[in-house]
């Protein structure tokens, strides 16, 4: 191989790992949940299908209990399961909408939450499309919330 083909293949090589260390922390998004939970099953296909490099843990109940009191996730804030990305908690059915734009404007918080599992959010569908409006919580590093997004 010519020195200038070897020089210019590693360039590509380290621009692509350059690539990737950048979308590295804003992509990859990890998951504790229950292996029986359908619902949440169904969450990380719309994560997938929305660009996400989801790694998915099974955890029981009790481990799962733990994982959220430690995120700063209170019982009622909580839903089925628990997500981390970028230092942020993700819990309950979040859309990925709401997650790229988390981390995006990188606000000083906790994480988002989606508390109990409405209707009509991803993974929540409904055969009959039933769907409930419902707010996407920011918590803050206080405890408090606030409204982050409106569906
Ligand atoms: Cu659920």
């Amino acid at each position: 191989m010519a020195l200038r083909t070897v020089l210019a293949f590693c360039l590509t090589l380290m621009m692509a790992s350059a690539a990737l260390a950048t979308s590295g922390d804003q992509n990859s998004i990890e998951v504790w949940r229950s292996p029986t939970c359908d619902c949440c099953g169904k969450w990380v296909k719309h994560l997938e299908a929305n660009g996400f490099a989801v790694t998915v843990n099974s955890a029981a109940p009790s481990t799962l209990e733990q994982i959220k009191r430690q995120a700063g996730i209170t019982e009622d804030l909580a839903s089925c399961h628990t997500a981390k990305i970028d230092g942020y908690v993700i819990e309950g059915h979040v859309p990925a909408s709401d997650i790229k734009r988390l981390v995006a404007e990188h606000p000083d918080a906790i994480g988002l939450t989606v508390p109990g599992m409405p209707a009509g959010s991803p993974g929540m569908e409904q055969p009959d499309g039933e769907a409930e409006s419902y707010d996407v919580l920011l918590v803050k590093k206080t405890g408090a919330t606030e409204a982050f997004a409106h569906h």
